[in-house]
């Protein structure tokens, strides 16, 4: 298999450019979920140790359904599928500019929940118009063992949000390790609370905002990605979800350029339109860069070819 590596604002994407499973047929969105039953090893073995670490985000290029898209991509970390990826669509975007696959203009780029557009604009600056983003919950209440009654509104923007304008703690790079506790404990609080996404849908991210560290930006985040990682990047999907929960509150008007701090202190620049079901139809501006390529191997002796405690199972040969 061989993957090339990049980062967008910080976050790691590793885009499998040869090698990776065959899905069989069917719409994009299926053969989405038959790569998370029954290729479950190859997300262990391509981000966790010894190869990746638990920040990485995958991601697969499949044949689309529609036509008029360059790629379907499939998202993974190593929890599971990802719906949509901000970083990851920045970074699929570099790396295939890197490789010559795409010019500088606008293309269209399938995902299992929905058609995003991206626009090239150099090799490493991307803006990316995700899918309708909308606020589902306002206000939602869960008591949270060590924080007390945490308030905060559920959003979609791609995958599901819990995001909380009260941070535990301030936005430093110190408290990492505590506003990941905080985090975990808050999703857990919401799972136990019921409190979801729409059909049910578990909320996996969650956000704390604060004030930036920049006077040029608007607001900073946390972000707990399902795997457990901190977000490096300011979040895209988290990001667009965030604009839909300001434009419903009224706060930020079609157009208007939101400017969107990481824990790291990198940026994303955000503006919105309105969508045709209710909801935004949010862009994200963010740089991405090819930081290697790699030829991985999965050698049959290896105990560890699918990761330090991965199953190996099906096509990993275990
Ligand atoms: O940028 O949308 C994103 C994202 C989701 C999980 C990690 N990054």
């Amino acid at each position: 298999m061989r993957v090339i590596d990049s980062h967008t604002a910080g976050e790691p994407t590793r885009t499998i450019v040869e090698g990776g499973p065959e899905l069989g047929p069917g719409k994009l969105a299926e053969r989405a979920a038959r790569f998370e039953e029954r290729h479950a090893w190859i997300r262990g073995a391509l981000l966790t140790e010894p190869r990746g670490f638990d920040a990485m985000v995958g991601a697969l290029l499949c044949p689309p359904d529609d036509p008029s898209c360059a790629t379907g991509i499939v998202f993974f970390d190593t929890a599971g599928n990802l719906g949509m990826c901000g970083h990851g669509t920045i970074g699929v975007a570099a790396t295939l500019a890197f490789q010559g696959r795409i010019a500088a203009g606008t293309l269209r780029f399938e995902t299992p929940v929905g058609i995003v557009t991206v626009e090239a604009k150099s090799a490493n600056t991307v803006a990316v118009e995700n899918v309708e983003s909308y606020r589902w919950r306002t206000g939602a209440t869960v008591e949270v063992e060590g924080l007390g009654r945490v308030v905060g509104d559920v959003a979609w923007g791609g995958n599901w949000f819990f995001q909380c304008g009260q941070a535990p703690l301030p936005l430093v790079m110190e408290n990492v390790p505590a506003l990941t506790d905080a985090a975990v404990r808050v999703r857990e609080a919401l799972a136990g609370a019921g409190i979801t996404g729409a059909g049910g849908a578990r909320v996996d991210h969650i956000q704390f905002f604060g004030p930036p560290s920049s006077p040029a930006a608007d607001s900073r985040n946390f972000t707990l990605c399902p795997g457990g990682a901190y977000d490096r990047s300011p979040c895209g999907t988290g990001t667009s979800a965030r604009l839909a929960c300001l434009a419903a509150d009224g706060a930020l008007a079609p157009g208007r350029t939101w400017v969107q701090e990481s824990i790291i202190g990198s940026t994303y620049r955000a503006h919105y339109r309105a969508g045709s079901g209710g909801g935004i139809v949010p862009t994200i501006e963010g740089r991405a860069f090819v930081v290697g390529e790699t030829v991985v191997h999965f050698a049959p002796g290896d105990p560890y070819r699918a990761g330090i405690g991965s199953v190996l199972s099906g096509d990993a040969g275990g």
